[in-house]
Formats: structure tokens, C-alpha cells, sequence
């Protein structure tokens, strides 16, 4: 069987799980926590981030590579790379764009958000997660956290400059779907929408996020509307 070693919150960890599930190849996924992924990427025969898919065909240490891997195994109907050469060419090279100036945003942005955030932090982390990782996590939490906060360097400078990158790839992509296309490449849906719509996911699914799991948690809930009025023009008050 397939293994997929993973953060559980990390959108990475999702492009990769959404390339291998729309493929409908099986998988068992095995999440850690922050920190603890390293020792588990690791022994997986990966690096240091995750996710890792280990295969029969060998391991797989990017989600580029994974999403690659699930395309090329994906029966006719559920494919999800272009057949024209040159659109695959630009739906990889979207891809990877993304992979550099969305996905590290978005995430640092949502580290921002959960900053001093316990609560939430264990109600949103800690899918899956092994059962030792989850009773630790009380203590852990903080020493995890500041540890991710120095990895991202996540400060409020960098954070507001990850807002501007995160709205200006959003503007590129709205310019390029402005003629009413629905798809980024091509005339179905590629690895490039599946690639934004993945890592873009934290930056719109917030609120909705924070208001499903965490009800009783209303200012996480007032930060993300805030962030999202402003991100529409509206002033924020918060
Ligand atoms: N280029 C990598 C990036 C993956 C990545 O940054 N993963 C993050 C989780 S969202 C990670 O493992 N970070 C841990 C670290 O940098 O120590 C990929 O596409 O797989």
C-alpha cells in the first residue's frame, strides 16, 4: 500500500492528497505533527518536508512530483494533465509558480492567524495524528509553534508582505480567467487549478474553516472576515 506522510493541515500535503484521490489511487496516509514530520519524512527516505509518498516505484519527496505520479496513473475520465505538449508545459510551469509565491504565503498567513491560538491549534492540527503526538501536544504546542514561526519566519512585517504577494497572484490569476475561461490551461481542469485552488485554500477557507470547527472561538472567526473584507476593498475593523 501507498504511504502518504503528511502534515494534516498543510495545503502541500493537500495537492498532493486531491492529485492521488482524484486519480483514485489508495494511499494510507500518515500525519504528523509540526517538528515531529521531519523524523518521519526522513525515515521515509524523504527530506525535510512533507508531504512524502512512498511507492512501490519509489519515493517521492515533492508534492510536484506526487501530483505527476497520480497524473500519469489517472484513467481517461478523471485526467488532469493536458494532452497538448505545450499546455502541459504551461500547466507545470503555473504549477510551480504557485508552488513559490502562493503556497509559502498563504501558509505563513495562516501560522499568523493561529498564532497564541491553542485551542485552535488542536482543533485544527491534529488530525490523524498519532495518538502519543496528540496527548503531547498541550506542552508541545508552544515550543512547536515558535520552532515554525522561526522555520517561516513568521513576524508581523513578513506577514503583511505575504497578504500583498498572496492578492497579487490572486490578480494575475483573475486576469488570466477574465475572458470567462473557466480553467487555467486548456479546456479542463489541470494540475494548475488543482495546484491554486489547494494552496490558495487557507487565504478563502478560513472563516468558513474557523466557523465550522471552532464556533466558540468568534475573534478567529472577526480576524479572517476582517482579512477577507479587506482583501474585497472594504475597510477592515480589525
Ligand atoms: N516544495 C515542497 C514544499 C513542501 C513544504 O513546504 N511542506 C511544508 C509543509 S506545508 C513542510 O514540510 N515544511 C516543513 C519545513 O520546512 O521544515 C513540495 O512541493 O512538496
Amino acid at each position: 500500500m501507498r504511504r502518504l506522510i503528511t502534515i494534516p493541515i498543510s495545503h502541500f500535503c493537500e495537492k498532493a492528497r486531491w492529485a492521488l484521490g482524484r486519480a483514485g489511487l489508495e494511499y494510507q496516509e500518515e500525519a504528523h505533527v509540526q517538528v515531529i514530520h521531519v523524523i518521519a519524512a526522513r525515515r521515509a527516505g524523504g527530506g525535510r518536508t512533507v508531504p512524502v509518498l512512498v511507492s512501490d516505484d519509489g519515493v517521492l519527496p515533492e508534492s510536484g512530483s506526487i501530483v505527476g505520479y497520480a497524473a500519469q496513473r489517472a484513467p481517461a475520465d478523471r485526467a488532469f494533465e493536458p494532452d497538448d505538449p505545450v499546455e502541459l508545459a504551461e500547466a507545470v510551469r503555473i504549477e510551480r509558480w504557485l508552488d513559490a509565491d502562493l503556497g509559502p504565503h498563504t501558509r505563513r498567513w495562516t501560522y499568523w492567524e493561529m498564532r497564541d491560538e491553542r485551542e485552535l491549534a488542536e482543533a485544527y492540527n491534529l488530525t490523524g495524528v498519532p495518538d502519543w503526538e496528540r496527548a503531547s501536544f498541550p506542552v508541545l504546542y508552544r515550543p512547536l509553534f515558535e520552532a515554525v514561526k522561526r522555520v517561516l519566519d513568521v513576524t508581523p512585517e513578513t506577514t503583511a508582505d505575504s497578504k500583498l504577494r498572496v492578492r497579487a497572484v490572486f490578480d494575475t490569476v483573475g486576469e488570466r480567467l477574465a475572458d470567462g475561461r473557466p480553467f487555467l490551461v486548456g479546456k479542463r481542469f489541470s494540475r494548475a487549478d488543482l495546484s491554486f485552488a489547494a494552496l490558495a485554500a487557507p487565504a478563502v477557507t478560513k472563516a468558513a474553516t474557523a466557523a465550522s470547527v471552532l464556533a466558540y472561538r468568534p475573534r478567529f472567526v472577526e480576524r479572517a472576515e476582517a482579512a477577507r473584507a479587506e482583501h474585497d476593498g472594504e475597510p477592515a475593523n480589525h
